[in-house]
């Protein structure tokens, strides 16, 4: 399960987003976590066309960490897989761009912070050992020279020893991020944040969550709320964390689970349980249009939708897998 840390200035929104999201109140002053299931209708839909007895939805956990960059803050950030940016759009005074390039510039001092002292630590260690931490050093160099330059780590080119170095230290700027513009009653996101920035109106989305599912519908709809801010954040979030979905279906269940893009066939059985990956013998293959359209998994296989594939098949968006295995 991956988890979205919310971080942004004092009063911008991110408790009030945090309720939002995950229909629990926030906490006052603490980082505050909940997990919700991932917004995905195809569990649903499998499970009526297959009779299965259980539903079970991707999960996703929010951190609503409170606001500034203090140190409980940005530990509790740097154990989070995606951050959420969260600046106050609405209210008097409201400075969105400046507060993005305040948290933006927050982030960067940290992680200069971190990796100027790991660099320390590894030069002291490469002459100790003659050259031994060479490659460690090297990674720390770039990523400080970068950080100087304020560019966040998520854009630098990095190899893939920097990326194995840096990782260890869990750098918040290499992190992907999604930009949320908190929103005043019935305003649009200023045109000058970045393209990708999400629009919510985490007030009336908060005090939805706490109705109930009828009242909740009837007052975003009077709010011109189309899709509900969880969708959004987490789609967001998944294209940010470059995370696809991939299906499965019996009688017992039919579930969503999350993979990285470019995961080979063997790697999503691991997602499901570590013996089927290391007992992969062969995964059967089809898309969910086909299933659905055909009525089922039988009538599509009768169809021919059904593909047998081998361990280097690339696993795709709404693939629905049966695998193979023995241990
Ligand atoms: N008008 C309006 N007020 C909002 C909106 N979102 C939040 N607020 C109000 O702004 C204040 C701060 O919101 P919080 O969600 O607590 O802010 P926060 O980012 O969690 O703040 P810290 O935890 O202190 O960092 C609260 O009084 C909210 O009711 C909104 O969309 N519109
Ligand atoms: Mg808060």
């Amino acid at each position: 399960m991956k988890s979205i840390g919310l971080v942004g200035l004092p009063y911008s929104g991110k408790s009030t987003l945090f309720t939002a999201l995950t229909r629990t109140g926030a906490a006052g002053g603490r980082a505050n976590q909940a997990v919700v299931p991932v917004p995905d209708p195809r569990p649903a839909v499998l499970a009526g066309l297959e009779g299965s007895k259980k539903i079970v939805q991707a999960q996703v956990r929010f951190v609503d960490v409170p606001g500034g960059a203090t140190a409980q803050g940005l530990a509790a950030l740097r154990e989070a897989d995606a951050l959420c940016v969260v600046v106050r759009a609405f209210g008097p005074g409201a400075a969105p761009t400046e507060e993005l390039a305040e948290i933006t510039a927050d982030l960067l001092l940290a992680d200069l912070a971190v990796v100027e002292r790991s660099l320390e630590n590894a030069r002291k260690r490469s002459t100790a050992r003659s050259g031994g931490a060479a490659g460690e050093v090297q990674a720390l160099e770039l990523a400080l020279a970068r950080l100087g330059e304020e560019r966040p780590l998520r854009e630098v080119d990095l190899g893939e020893e920097d990326r194995r170095v840096l990782r260890g230290l869990a750098p918040l700027t290499l992190k992907p991020w999604v930009v949320v513009a908190n929103l005043g009653e019935g305003s649009a996101v200023p045109p000058e944040l970045p393209p990708q920035t999400l629009g919510v109106w985490a007030e009336i989305e908060a005090e939805a969550a706490a109705l109930s599912p009828e009242d909740a519908g009837q007052l975003l709809k009077e709010f011109g709320v189309s899709s509900p801010g969880l969708d959004r954040v987490v789609a967001a979030s998944y294209r940010a964390l470059d995370l696809i979905t991939f299906l499965t279906t019996g009688p017992d269940e039919s579930r969503a689970w999350e993979v990285r893009r470019g995961a080979t066939a063997p790697e999503a059985a691991g997602v499901i349980h570590t013996d089927i990956q290391r007992g992969f013998i062969r995964a059967e293959v089809m898309s969910y249009d086909d299933l659905v359209a055909a009525g089922g998994w039988d009538a599509a296989q009768a169809r021919g939708a059904l593909r047998v594939e081998g361990k280097g098949y690339v696993v795709r968006e709404g693939d629905v897998v049966y695998i193979r295995f023995a241990v």
